[in-house]
Formats: C-alpha cells, sequence, structure tokens
C-alpha cells in the first residue's frame, strides 16, 4: 500500500533538511536532497521545502513556498516572512523584472492557493496576473474563508492554466500546513503529542530519567518541531525532572523564532514554595527572548500560585470537568479561553505537548491529540515504568485502546519517527476524492 506521504517528508516538513538545512540560496544546487525535479509533483515537493525557511515565524500565516520558472529555469523563489511581511509569491517575483528577467509566460509553483484579497499584502493574483504568469501548480487549496477557491478562479479567468495537485505531494503540503488549516477551519489550534519510547513503550525509566531514549538526529527534528509549532507544552512532572528550556536548537534555524512555552498542571499539584518548581518557570523565561511563558492549571489552583510565580510567568486556570468529564478535555478547550487568548494577544495556531506520560495519557484518553510524533529507539527496557497510553487504567482491555492512522514512517540516525494523526483530521485533511 502506498504511504500517504512522500518518502522523507512528515508533519515537520522534509525531515533531512531540518537537521543538516539549505538556505534559499542554494536551491539552485543540483542535488536538491535527493529530489530530481522532473514533474509536477517533485517541484511542489522543492516548493514545500524552500517554505520551510518561513518556518514559525509567519504565525498565524502559514509557511508558504513559491518557486517561479521560465523556460524550465529557476528565475525565482521565496518563502512567506515573517508575521505581516511579504508573501512567498511577492519574495519570489522580489526583483525579477527590476533584473530585467522577462515575466511574461512563467509557471509558478506554490504551495497555498494564491490569496486573492487584500489583507496585510496585496493580493497574490493581481502580482500574477501582472507578471503576465501563464501556469500555476497549486499543492493546495486556501481554505481562508477570504481566499477559498477565490484565487484559482482569479488565476483562470486572467487566462492562466491552473492545476491543484493531488496524491503524495498534497498529502505533503497537508502535513506541513496542518496547523494553518486546522485553525481557518475549525476555530481552534491543532493539538500535537510528542513522545520518545523504547520499543517496549517506556518513556522514562523508574528514576524519571529520559535522557536519552533516542539519538542525536531524533532529538534535532524534535528540536525542530518546537521552531514549527505555536506553543510547546509539557506536564509539570517533566518540569520538575528535566527543567527543559524548550527552544529549538541543534537542528537547522532558518530563522530567530523560538516557541511560546506552556507548563500544564493537570492536576493541580504544583507548589509554588517548591524551589524547584520556580528555578524550573525562571530557566523557561530566560531560555529564549520575546517568548511568553503560562502556567495551565485548575481554576481553584490559581488562587494558589497568584503572586507567587516569576513575574513574566501568566496564569490560565481551566474550569473543573463536569460530571462525566475529563481533564483531557478542559485541556483541548483551554487554548481557546478569553485568558488564552489575552496572554498570547490570539488564539493559538498549534500546541505541542511534548511530556510526560500522565499529561499526554489524559489528553489521549479525552480524544483530544491531533496528531502524534513518536520516536522509536531500538532498545527494550522493561520494568512497569512510565508508558503513554489511553488514560490512567490500570488492568487495560484491548477494547479501550485509542487508535490512530499512520501518516509516515521514517529512519532517523538509529531510530525511527512513526507520525499519526486522528481519524477525524485524516479524514479532514489527507483522504481526497
Ligand atoms: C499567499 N501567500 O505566502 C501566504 C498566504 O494579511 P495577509 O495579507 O498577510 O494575508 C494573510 C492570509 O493570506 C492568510 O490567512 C492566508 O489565507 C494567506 N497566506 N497567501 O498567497 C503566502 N502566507
Ligand atoms: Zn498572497
Amino acid at each position: 500500500m502506498e504511504s500517504l506521504l512522500p518518502p522523507g517528508f512528515g508533519l515537520g516538513g522534509h525531515i533531512e533538511t531540518t537537521l543538516r538545512g539549505i538556505s534559499p540560496g542554494q536551491l539552485h544546487a543540483a542535488d536538491f536532497q535527493g529530489i530530481v525535479p522532473n514533474s509536477d509533483n517533485d517541484f511542489i515537493l522543492r516548493t514545500l521545502i524552500l517554505s520551510m525557511n518561513g518556518v514559525g515565524e509567519t504565525i498565524p500565516n502559514p509557511a508558504v513556498g513559491c518557486i517561479a520558472l521560465k523556460n524550465d529555469e529557476i528565475i525565482g523563489f521565496g518563502a512567506t516572512e515573517a508575521y505581516g511581511g511579504r508573501h512567498a509569491e511577492r519574495v519570489a517575483f522580489g526583483n525579477l523584472k527590476d533584473n530585467g528577467h522577462s515575466t511574461e509566460n512563467s509557471a509558478v509553483y506554490v504551495t497555498l492557493e494564491p490569496c486573492s484579497h487584500h489583507g496585510k499584502q496585496p493580493p497574490c493574483c493581481e502580482l500574477f496576473q501582472n507578471a503576465g504568469v501563464s501556469r500555476v501548480v497549486v499543492a493546495l487549496g486556501d481554505p481562508n474563508p477570504l481566499v477559498n477557491g477565490r484565487g484559482l478562479r482569479y488565476l483562470e479567468a486572467a487566462g492562466a492554466r491552473v492545476l491543484l495537485s493531488h496524491g503524495q505531494s498534497a498529502a505533503a503540503a497537508s502535513a506541513w500546513h496542518l496547523p494553518f488549516l486546522v485553525q481557518q477551519t475549525q476555530n481552534r489550534p491543532l493539538i500535537v503529542g510528542k513522545w520518545a519510547q523504547t520499543l517496549d513503550g517506556v518513556v522514562a525509566d523508574s528514576h524519571h530519567n529520559s535522557k536519552w531514549i533516542t539519538g542525536p538526529e531524533a532529538r534535532a527534528h524534535g528540536h525542530w518541531l518546537r521552531l514549527k509549532y505555536d506553543i510547546t507544552a509539557v506536564g509539570l512532572g517533566t518540569l520538575l525532572a528535566d527543567a527543559p528550556a524548550l527552544t529549538a536548537r541543534d537542528c537547522w534555524l532558518p530563522n530567530s523564532r523560538q516557541p511560546h512555552a506552556c507548563v500544564i498542571d493537570p492536576l493541580g499539584h504544583s507548589i509554588p514554595s517548591d524551589k524547584r518548581f520556580q528555578d524550573a518557570l525562571a530557566k523557561l523565561v530566560a531560555a529564549a527572548d520575546n517568548r511568553k511563558v503560562a502556567v495551565v492549571c485548575p481554576r481553584e489552583h490559581v488562587k494558589e500560585l497568584k503572586g507567587k510565580l516569576p513575574a513574566a510567568v501568566s496564569l490560565i486556570g481551566f474550569p473543573p470537568p463536569n460530571e462525566a468529564g475529563r481533564i483531557g478535555e478542559m485541556l483541548k478547550s483551554v487554548w481557546q479561553q478569553d485568558e488564552t487568548i489575552s496572554w498570547l494577544g490570539r488564539m493559538p495556531q498549534s500546541v505541542y505537548i511534548e511530556g510526560g506520560s500522565t499529561l499526554l495519557s489524559l489528553m489521549i484518553e479525552a480524544e483530544a491529540l491531533d496528531a502524534l510524533h513518536v520516536f522509536i529507539a531500538p532498545k527494550l527496557l522493561g520494568g512497569d515504568a512510565h508508558r503513554v497510553g489511553n488514560g490512567t487504567h490500570k488492568s487495560p482491555q484491548l477494547s479501550m485502546a485509542a487508535h490512530f492512522d499512520i501518516l509516515s514512517t521514517s529512519v532517523l540516525g538509529g531510530d525511527m519517527l512513526l507520525e499519526l494523526v486522528s481519524k477525524p483530521i485524516k479524514e479532514s485533511f489527507f483522504v481526497r476524492g
């Protein structure tokens, strides 16, 4: 059976690229990470790799890529600039005319339907029309109600031949743009779980030690994912055990963006006088400039923490679950609360939950995770130490298993990366007629 995504691509884009990195200036290089572009699909994959330059810094806009071709030669290329800046198309066409390039009858590859509306930027469709573009290959429609097919129709009406991708290259674009797609169509952030485990599913040993289950490549790719997602979150136990910085490092860093950080204390167990807790929060604040940090906990517990945390740390309280309710459900909707929106200045577009097993298990039990990145080390540990599961049942039965669909499988150094999506996400964004 053919896998959903092309080999080498995952939810975080082209995986090798996140480890080694390529700058747009190298786009002309013959060896383009092994992809020889001799079809529209191959060119779309190259355009997707290019779009990775805008990772994270474009949020809440999507990080789009665009390549312009004339007589089968690349004449321009670009990725979306930091939020509020130029769209990928405008970067690609930047100085073409000034530099004496004729754009008449050029062909364009773009990872998302070009916009047709006036937002912070003028419409890209108008740019293509003025440039005389005659062929446009689009990986994915833009569900933004201001666009939503208008861009494709505009270009066709202007006389261009417009092709929409299908198959693996379209799925790779859906994977890359997934946070934007979910936010636009469901008005909520994409919620993603990540963990590293041994073959027998252990995520930390009996001493809470998880350093390191996987090798450096897997860890670097995990850091890249922090760059991609809006907020990186960990549970209280992981904060106390690891004091993580939650920054992107040791991976390709095409821009200076770092993620916002949340500590989730689902059961209200944090103790304000605990020095470890205070120091770990201060470390999160100090680890990156321009990042926002918050503790998310039950509303009742907010009262106990108020005024006692480092000044830069905000508090976000979620209401108690109603009778049959589950905490994971509260942790799904907390991102849409007014307090969260005023903390970040907007609704988050994606939340990347890195552990630990208690938090992830609560989220899985409530069907609150849309996608999973599971790094698997070829090791066996045994024992009954920390595992991720469907809730915290002591003796679960097979009929209780949570089920995800496989999106991609990759080898990363000596480890594996398995990426999965929930059924609703698969049906909405990865299965096309
Ligand atoms: C494109 N190319 O590179 C991106 C697009 O406020 P604005 O003008 O920046 O428009 C934001 C919207 O434009 C965003 O919600 C999405 O629909 C689209 N993003 N479109 O043609 C790009 N980033
Ligand atoms: Zn645009």
